[in-house]
């Protein structure tokens, strides 16, 4: 079923010039850009964004990794792409992530009070509708 998905690149993939390889992998995949922008994101944009975990110990130092350099919002488009992309972004943690994925194979999480895992996909067709309202208006 085609689906759309909102993925943002973190500011370390963008600071880390990885915004490229990012996309790469996700046209390489098959899935289309059908929006895509750099941005800085706003303190209301992130409270938005992560609404769901605020409150969680990692929320603050997860906003302010966010506003610590700009981020690259795309707008993907594909058959199952909110799964999809979240299976090429790999789990959480970047250390445990499989190697193959976005996070497995580029990211670094070691020494850090947040997970710096370079993506963010959306989780669901609700959370995808939701979050292009917030990067998309
Ligand atoms: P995302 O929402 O960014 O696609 O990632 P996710 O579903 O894999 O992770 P989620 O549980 O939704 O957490 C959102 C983001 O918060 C940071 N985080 N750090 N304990 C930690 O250090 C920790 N836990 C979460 C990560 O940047 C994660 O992507
Ligand atoms: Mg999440």
């Amino acid at each position: 079923m085609t689906e759309r998905t909102l993925i943002l690149v973190k500011p370390d993939g963008v600071g880390r010039g990885l915004t490229g390889e990012i996309l790469r992998r996700v046209e390489a995949k098959g899935y289309r850009i059908t929006a895509l922008q750099q941005l800085d994101a706003s303190t209301e944009q992130l409270a938005q964004h992560y609404a769901e975990h605020e409150g969680k110990p990692f929320y603050q130092p997860l906003v302010d990794f966010m506003l610590s350099g700009p981020v690259v919002a795309a707008v993907l488009e594909g058959d199952r792409v909110i799964e999809g992309f979240r299976s090429l972004a790999g789990s959480t943690e970047p250390t445990t992530a499989a190697p193959g994925t976005i996070r497995g194979d580029l990211g670094r999480d070691w020494g850090e009070k947040v997970q710096k895992n370079l993506v963010h996909g959306s989780d669901s067709v609700e959370s995808a509708e939701r979050e292009i309202g917030i990067w998309f208006s």
